[in-house]
């Protein structure tokens, strides 16, 4: 099963609890801090592998977990990291925000790595806060949590031409004796209903890649036939073979409808090359051939005339094509990034009745995870790091007083001034 596009859910992590330890040893009644830090939790990453051509094991999997890292322990002893996740995507995978369907990241190359979730990091164990003025701090944090979010996968395959054309116009058979492929041929619409890739070798060993997708027909723009679904897989392509079935109509008719189909899918496709060519000519008397080339002659386009089916002319359209394509850079079009990973923090003050507020940050709320305000020490640790970020200030500023509820994530506090 060819599947392209996917939701799935991925998580990370949690990191490692730091430990609050405190070392013993024969005849020394109380050791100094010992307490290891938490482990990271591991993340999940994209990474592109050639060998795949289909989004099928996403599609199975749905979720993917990061490992959450090992607690710290006593005697220094630092958590185990969490395991990584790596997610094997084909090249050309498009990863996008589900809210907005905005693009987060892509993947073009093989081995290319993509970071969907970072894991948490360790909580630091009481050792780390030994210092001059406190030589023994039961202090400790927890495990920062891991991330989970819902992401859409999208494959946009990645060929050098794209054929383009009117279902049953021919594009499989040409696939056929062009390249190494061998899609299913038929004397009916819509016989190919994926994308096929196959491989043209030139003479100077450059092989390119051309993909055959399944047919257009008029109104595909409205969902007619199989619709657009399928044209993203050639938006990244060079150039196009646009493959035209003169016993479907009039063929220059066939032509522009094409076009205006591409149009209203993106206007970007109409700027790309196309190599015009009129198929099934063993199929057409001599003045029809002339006829066809003559209307075409007007618009200033040269097609080539083939037969696919009775090998006529594939050369010359193959000449064609190299010729185009050496002058085109290889460089793939990347996906324009819309938006990051990781969104920008907001500091926000909700008030949720008198006297009780929300303070919403991810940073923050992370932080505050992190805690443990069953340790006695946590407290005071917990308000200095409100005044060294001018927290205080902020919530003073926002209206909250002495005596008042603000609530952190899962936490909440009664402020002092
Ligand atoms: N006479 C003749 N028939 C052809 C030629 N090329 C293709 N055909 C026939 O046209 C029919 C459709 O061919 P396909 O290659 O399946 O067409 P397609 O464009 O891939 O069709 P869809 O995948 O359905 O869009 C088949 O019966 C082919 O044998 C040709 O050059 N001459
Ligand atoms: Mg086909």
């Amino acid at each position: 099963m060819f599947v392209d596009y996917t939701k799935i859910k991925v998580k990370s992590g949690k990191g490692g609890d730091g430990a609050s330890t405190f070392r013993r040893e024969k005849y020394v009644p109380r050791g100094g801090p010992d307490g290891g830090d938490g482990g990271n939790g591991g993340s999940v990453f994209a990474i592109g592998d050639k060998k795949i051509n289909t989004l099928l094991d996403l599609y199975y999997k749905k979720i993917y977990v990061a490992e959450d890292g090992g607690r710290g322990m006593g005697s220094n002893k630092h958590g185990k990291k969490g395991e990584d996740v790596y997610i094997k995507v084909p090249l050309g995978t498009v990863v996008k925000d589900p809210s907005d369907n905005s693009v987060l990241g892509e993947i073009i190359n093989d081995g290319e790595k993509l970071l969907l979730v970072k894991g948490g990091k360790g909580g630091r164990g009481n050792a780390r806060f030994k210092s001059s003025t406190r030589q023994a701090p039961r202090f400790y944090e927890k495990g920062e949590p891991g991330e989970e979010k819902e992401l859409i996968f999208e494959l946009k395959i990645i060929a050098d031409a794209g054929i383009i054309g009117k279902a049953n116009a021919g594009k499989s058979t040409l696939l056929s004796r062009i390249s190494n492929t061998h899609p299913k041929i038929a004397d009916y619409p819509f016989t190919t209903l994926v994308p096929v890739l196959g491989i043209v070798r030139f003479i100077d060993f450059r092989d390119v890649v051309v993909a055959d997708i399944p047919g257009l027909i008029e109104g595909a723009s409205k969902g007619k036939g199989l619709g657009f679904e399928f044209l993203r897989h050639i938006e990244r392509a060079r150039i196009f073979i646009h493959l035209v079935d003169p016993t479907q109509g009039d063929a220059f008719e066939n032509y522009k409808m094409i076009n205006k189909e591409l149009e209203a899918y993106d206007k970007k496709l109409l700027k790309k090359p196309q190599i015009v060519v009129i198929n099934k000519i063993d199929l057409l008397k001599e003045d029809e051939i002339k006829k066809i080339k003559t209307e075409f002659k007007k618009k200033k386009i040269t097609p080539v005339f083939i037969s696919a089916k009775e090998n006529i002319g594939l050369e010359e359209l193959l000449n064609k094509l190299y010729n185009i394509i050496k002058d085109i850079p290889v460089e793939i079009p990347r996906e324009e990034i819309q938006k990051s990973f990781e969104e920008k923090d907001k500091l926000e003050l909700v008030k949720i009745e008198e006297n009780i507020f929300q303070l919403k940050s991810k940073k923050i709320e992370k932080y505050v995870a992190m805690l443990d305000f069953n340790n006695i020490e946590t407290l005071s640790v917990f308000r200095k790091f409100l005044n060294k970020n001018k927290i205080d200030d902020f919530l003073k500023a926002n209206g909250v007083k002495s005596g008042d509820i603000v609530v952190i994530g899962n936490k909440d506090f009664i402020f002092e001034e």
